[in-house]
């Protein structure tokens, strides 16, 4: 930390310049603190004159969204630009280039996806991008299936969990994920009027308490491959034509389910809060619908690639058994609806919420679209075996919404 100071709009520019040879002479320069998330700081700094820009992200030793009195390990971006650059090779550029990490001052300097949306934003806006299913199941399905045992010679798999042990991330998805919000506790973020709700149907509920256990423990103990780790919808970039991902700072061996189960919570959340939040409803129905079929393909087209990939890199010997890439990816898959239901609950009674509910205006609205939520979720961490398909999440999502 000897050599760390904490930048700002003025200091960064600076500071690029010093490290990299990127913008002209005579750059005119703008520059923004643009960084919406829990923990970062993240720069765009932009030539006006000669339209060039570039994104700085900076690594603060506490949790942003809490302050100095919750401490971060803040070597988390070495770990976020290697698995950047792995997942680059691995899926032909689905996430954003790195240009340069700094482990003094604990920045990534990376290309600026200056023409895309964080896809949260463009969700919220009722937009629609008809490629990404298609793209984003490409990403899981490499990202996951390439880094895990059943393709990677398995000393090398090792190598790769140990230097990609991430502890006091993990315990952040332990504890904010996985344990508080099924507990009444200090770092939940409960509004009044769902709080009975929560103590009766989240903290009161054994049964669940029981499922939540085991998944937590599948999270902690299951090192099947390299995760994202952090893969909701505002750690995905898009537009109508393309598809980038950001943020893998949570990375680390984990189980496939982990990445998949977040994104379709993510989406399910943005579905939950368009009907509270879409005044048109022709807009509303459109939405909707694209919702529904987006979080169909990712399921489907997730589990037929994965089937086919298999088929072409697997090394494995016993993992060619006839029979078994059929029971991995359904394993894969039941886990999958258990963390979408986690992250469902988390994010409606957890520290970290999202602003889909949490920005529908109307406090009945936002209320009753938190309890659905709620519910939904449960069924999905409760009855998981039985979810496996694209139409199985269709089925639920229509009869309990
Ligand atoms: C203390 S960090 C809270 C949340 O923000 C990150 O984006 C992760 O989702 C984490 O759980
Ligand atoms: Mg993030």
């Amino acid at each position: 930390m000897k050599n760390y100071y904490e930048l700002n709009e003025k200091t960064v520019i600076e500071y690029v310049n010093n490290k990299l040879d990127f913008f002209a002479e005579d750059a005119i320069y703008e520059c923004k603190e643009i960084g919406d998330g829990n923990l970062n700081l993240v720069f765009r700094i932009r030539d006006t004159k000669n339209d060039k820009s570039i994104i700085v992200k900076q690594a603060l030793p506490y949790v942003r969204a809490a302050g100095e009195d919750w401490p971060l390990d803040i070597n988390r971006g070495e770990i976020e630009t290697r698995i950047l650059k792995l997942e680059h090779d691995l899926t032909g550029g689905l996430v954003p280039e790195v240009y340069l990490f700094d482990g003094d001052m604990f920045c990534m300097v990376m290309e600026d996806l200056y023409d895309y949306k964080i896809m949260r934003y463009g969700l919220m806006d009722f937009e629609q991008y008809p490629k990404f299913a298609e793209q984003i199941s490409d990403f899981l399905v490499k990202t996951l299936l390439l880094t895990s045992d059943v393709v990677m010679e398995h000393k090398k798999k090792k190598d790769g969990v140990k230097s990609f042990i991430n502890p006091e991330l993990c315990e952040i998805t332990e504890d904010l994920v996985y344990t508080e919000p099924f507990h009444i506790g200090a770092r939940n973020n409960v509004e009044e009027s769902i709080k009975e709700y929560h103590e009766t149907q989240i903290v009161n509920d054994k049964e669940l308490a029981l499922e939540v256990a085991k998944l937590k423990f599948d999270f902690m103990n299951n090192a099947q491959a390299l995760l994202h780790g952090d893969l909701h919808t505002g750690s995905i970039f898009v537009n109508q034509n393309h598809t980038k991902v950001i943020d893998p700072e949570f990375a680390f061996y984990g189980p496939m389910a982990y990445d998949i189960g977040a994104l379709l919570a993510n989406l399910i959340m943005n579905y939950i809060s368009t009907e509270a939040r879409c005044e048109d409803e022709e807009l509303k129905r459109k939405h909707k619908e694209y919702l529904l079929q987006t979080i169909k393909d990712i399921v489907n087209l997730f589990k037929s690639k994965a089937l086919k990939l298999w088929n072409e890199v697997v090394t494995d010997k016993m993992a060619k058994t006839p029979g078994f890439k059929e029971f991995y990816v359904n394993d894969v898959l039941v886990n999958t609806a258990g963390v979408t239901g986690c992250e469902m609950v988390r994010r409606t009674v957890g520290f970290a919420h999202v602003k889909d509910l949490d920005g529908i205006e109307d406090d009945i609205k936002r209320a009753k679209a938190k309890m659905d939520n709620l519910n939904l979720a449960k069924i999905f961490i409760k009855n998981r075996n039985e979810i496996t398909t694209g139409e199985d999440y269709l089925k639920l999502i229509e009869k309990y919404l």
